[in-house]
């Protein structure tokens, strides 16, 4: 047998099961990240699970995303981790320091590794040839705990890149194309694995910006080989040592194969609301912008942001145009301050905001009503910029300077001589701001503010569940619909019963009292149930308003897991076209639950139509026990 990349880092990872695509298997983690916003929560299941000391290689917690701090308890959860990282003998990389994905995949990524982080872009890391993986907190949690990571054995998608990137055409338009070829849910159950002799040509952070996007897909992780490139990145962050060859066999063979031509791609551009939504920006080019927004994890690296002080330096941003900068991390904005191009992108306008996810989740700059903004970042759900009624549009860098130029979306070819970024021999390293583990001596404990409060309770799955259809929801239904983030409701992060309260708010915002007053109920929903973020909360405060099951057509990754972890049942409709029978209101009953679970013969009654239909659940007998046990620090306890 020839192996891909995927398959020799899941082979000598592998600690149980079968790696037989679509079977469970559990694989030993390296390396764990968390980041502030999923992070509190990781911690206290840390604590709850009676977890000591982490068992990974390294485990790094950052604060990047609740940087706001209007309140105490963002500062409050800061010093938490804080805290918490010297407890388990974490690495903390603080606040300033920059944006996780991004410094990790500078710091600390090392090729044929694995890598699981609460956040769901910990793919990022694929692009020094690591299998990187999101997950709920909890996953992260037991992973810290030496646990094996569960999940599906992937099916490996080859994407084979041809030739090199014409002028004007970035990184950001490689993953675009691929979302437009395979949609929001076509990376279900995928590793996107790439190859060809286009990757020769792509820096270690443009490859960080396609595997970063590849979570826009569904799909379990996206990864390029590491190779001479990857060496070279790694020595000019003085890493060297940590570099090995990883490359696929050479009759390696794949479940699926694809064909990009890079030599034929044009700069893309993802229409309002979704990612997959891609068009070539010549279809639009000419429509006003009102805000445009570079940085997040996708596009924020050093060379993205020359590009971009190279095409504003003497010039002005146009006077409808709000441009916000966030550098990806402490060391990019170290570099553009001493080089000169921090003060270009000065002087040009441009509103500098710190080293953060800042605009990407809301947190900050919310566009005009009505208003168009165009951003390097990777998703633009509906209302996930905080202004309800925004058109956000996502592009690479250099269409983003181009458009605070002219006012207008503008395909960058327009700009005239292509500009080169080569990558500095030597990053200026400096560390300092990650405050590493300390070795012995007592065990601190947890600073708590009054803000973070305990985990909800859980209790073992009923024997019969019952309760109204309290929301019929269509497809591809985000973790921003559940549960949205943005400056208001993120610090409410480490108190379930408060951020509870905004649970699907914006579709509609009677629903948190709803549920209270009928203790509880189901939500009927479409395709790709929960797609997006990798937020726990989603999932918590749905059993706070004691929500009892999901039943959909079909669920997003790790939202599946998170429904899992903490005991609400989430099943699928055997026959799609039954979703049309439920109304919301309609009283359901299961019965027999753990039974019928276990046999996966599981019915949903709807009283109100006299009629029962057939469910399904897609969980492994291990998961089957996690979610009879009422989620998974039970089933641990057990
Ligand atoms: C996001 O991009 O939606 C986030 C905020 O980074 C989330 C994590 C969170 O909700 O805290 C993610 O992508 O997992
Ligand atoms: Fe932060 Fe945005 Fe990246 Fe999420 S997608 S980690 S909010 S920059």
């Amino acid at each position: 047998m020839s192996p891909s990349v995927t398959e020799k880092i899941i082979f000598s990872h592998l600690v149980e099961g079968e790696a037989k695509p679509g079977k469970e298997i559990g694989i030993r983690i390296d390396q764990t990240l968390t980041q502030d916003a999923t992070g509190t929560l990781v911690y206290l299941e840390l604590e709850a699970m009676g977890v000591t000391s982490t068992r990974t290689e390294l485990s790094v917690s950052y604060v990047d995303h609740n940087t706001l701090q209007t309140g105490f308890e963002n500062a409050d959860d800061h010093r938490f981790l804080q805290s918490a990282a010297r407890r388990y003998g974490v690495y903390f990389s603080r606040a300033g320091n920059g944006i996780c994905h991004q410094v990790h995949l500078e710091r600390f990524g090392v090729p044929g590794k694995t890598l699981v982080g609460s956040d769901s872009h910990t793919p990022t890391c694929g692009g020094l040839g690591m299998l990187a993986i999101g997950a709920g907190g909890l996953d992260v949690a037991a992973a810290m705990g030496g646990y094996p990571l569960y999940l599906q054995m992937p099916r490996v998608v080859n994407v084979r890149l041809h030739g090199r990137l014409r002028p004007w055409v970035s990184a950001k338009d490689i993953i675009l194309e691929v979302l437009r070829r395979f949609g929001v849910k076509g990376g279900l159950g995928k590793v996107f694995e790439y190859t060809g002799d286009g990757v020769a040509y792509l820096t270690v952070p443009e490859r960080a910006t396609i595997t970063n996007m590849g979570t826009e897909l569904g799909a379990t992780s996206s990864i390029f080989p590491s190779d001479e490139v990857t060496r070279k990145y790694l020595a000019a962050q003085g890493r060297d040592k940590v570099y090995q060859e990883l490359t696929p066999d050479p009759d390696a063979v794949y479940d699926e194969v694809v064909d990009i031509s890079l030599d034929k791609l044009e700069p893309l551009i993802a229409l309002p609301h979704m990612p997959d939504n891609v068009a070539r920006i010549t279809d639009v080019a000419g429509e006003k912008v009102d805000q445009v927004f570079i940085g997040s994890c996708t596009n924020s690296s050093y060379a993205d942001l020359m590009r971009v002080a190279a095409i504003l330096k003497g010039k002005l941003v146009h006077p409808e145009v709000s441009l916000v900068i966030a550098p990806g991390s402490r060391q990019v904005l170290s570099l553009l301050a001493s080089n000169g191009a921090l003060a270009d992108l000065v002087n040009a306008g441009a509103r500098i905001l710190e080293c953060a996810c800042g605009p990407c989740v809301g947190i900050g700059q919310a566009p005009p009503s009505d208003g168009v903004s165009l951003r390097t970042s990777n998703r633009n759900f509906e209302g996930r910029s905080g202004t309800t009624d925004a058109r956000v549009y996502l592009v690479g860098c250099e269409a983003a300077a181009a458009a605070a130029l002219t006012g207008k979306i503008t395909d960058p070819r327009e700009l005239g001589e292509p500009i080169d970024v080569p990558l500095p021999d030597v990053f200026p390293v400096d560390d300092r701001m990650i405050i590493p583990p300390v070795q012995g001596g007592e065990r601190p404990g947890l600073i708590m503010g009054p803000n973070i409060k305990p985990l909800p309770a859980l209790s073992a799955l009923e024997e019969e569940i019952e309760g109204e259809v309290l929301l019929k929801l269509g497809d591809n239904i985000t973790t921003d619909h559940i549960l949205p983030a943005g400056a208001k409701i993120l610090p409410l992060r480490s108190n379930i019963p408060a951020i509870s309260m905004h649970a699907f708010e914006r579709i509609d915002p009677t629903f948190a009292d709803r549920a209270l007053k009928a203790r509880g109920g189901i939500i009927v929903g479409g395709e790709n149930y929960g797609q997006g973020s990798s937020r726990e909360h989603a999932v918590l405060a749905l059993l706070y308003l004691g929500i009892k099951a999901v039943v959909v057509k079909s669920f997003a990754r790790i939202h599946l897991q998170n429904l899992v972890n903490f005991g609400i049942l989430p099943v699928v409709f055997v026959n799609s076209a039954d979703y049309d029978d439920f109304e919301p209101g309609d009283k359901l009953r299961l019965e027999r639950v753990p039974e019928r679970l276990r046999a996966n013969t599981l019915r949903v009654e709807n009283i109100n139509r006299g009629k029962s239909y057939t469910v399904r659940h897609l969980l492994s007998n291990r998961q089957v026990e996690v979610l009879l046990a009422g989620g998974l620090l039970e089933y641990i306890k057990k």
